[in-house]
C-alpha cells in the first residue's frame, strides 16, 4: 500500500460539520485501501484530555496533546484525520511545526456561525448565548480563522456527503492523499 503518511486537521466552529465530514472523509479514505485514525471530541476529551475545560490555557493544552498524538501515528505510517475546533493560530502552526513539510493539511471547515447556530444539534449556542456556557467559541471566546490553510472549505446549503465528496476530490488533485 502506497500511502502518504499525514494529518488532515479540520479546524471550525462548533457545529461546522467537522465530525461528520471527518467520519465521511474516513469512510472513503478506506473504500481507497487507506489506514486512517480518526481523532475527534469522542475519543479524545473524555479520555485523554478529560481533565480539560474550554478556557483558552485548556484549549491551548488540548490541541498540543493531539498534536503530539497524531504526530506519533503519522510515525506509524497513519493519515490521521482530526476534528477539533482548535480555534488558535498558533497552536495549529505547532502541530505543523511537528511534522514534515507536506504532512499537514489544514482544513478550513467555513460554515458561517449563523448556519453553525442555526443548526445547534446540541443547544450549545442557545446556553452560550444565555449564559449559561462561559467561553463558547464564537460568542464569548475566539475564533482564529486560518490566513493560509491548504483546502478552504465553504460548507453551507450543500449535504454532509457532498462535501465530503468534494473535500476527497480536493485532497487527491492536490495530491495530499
Ligand atoms: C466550544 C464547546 C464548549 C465551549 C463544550 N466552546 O459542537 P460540539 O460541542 O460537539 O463540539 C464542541 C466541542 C469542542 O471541543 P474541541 O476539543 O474541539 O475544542 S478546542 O479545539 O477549542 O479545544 C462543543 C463542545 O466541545 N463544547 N463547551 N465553551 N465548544
Amino acid at each position: 500500500l502506497a500511502q502518504k503518511p499525514s494529518v488532515i486537521w479540520l479546524t471550525g466552529l462548533s457545529g461546522s460539520g467537522k465530525s461528520t465530514l471527518a467520519n465521511l472523509l474516513e469512510r472513503k479514505l478506506y473504500e481507497k485501501s487507506h489506514h486512517t485514525y480518526l481523532l475527534d471530541g469522542d475519543n479524545v476529551r473524555h479520555g485523554l484530555c478529560g481533565d480539560l475545560g474550554f478556557d483558552d490555557k485548556a484549549r491551548v493544552e488540548n490541541i498540543r496533546r493531539i498534536s503530539e498524538v497524531a504526530k506519533l501515528f503519522v510515525d506509524s505510517g497513519l493519515i490521521v484525520i482530526t476534528a477539533f475546533i482548535s480555534p488558535f493560530k498558533d497552536d495549529r502552526r505547532f502541530c505543523r511545526s511537528l511534522l514534515a513539510d507536506g504532512e499537514f493539511i489544514e482544513v478550513f471547515v467555513d460554515t458561517p456561525i449563523e448556519v453553525c447556530e442555526a443548526r445547534d444539534p446540541k443547544g450549545l449556542y442557545k446556553k452560550a448565548r444565555q449564559g449559561d456556557i462561559k467561553h463558547f467559541t464564537g460568542i464569548d471566546s475566539a475564533y482564529e480563522v486560518p490566513e493560509a490553510p491548504e483546502v478552504h472549505l465553504e460548507y453551507k446549503d450543500e449535504a454532509p456527503e457532498q462535501t465530503a465528496e468534494r473535500l476527497y476530490e480536493i485532497l487527491k488533485q492536490k495530491g495530499y492523499v
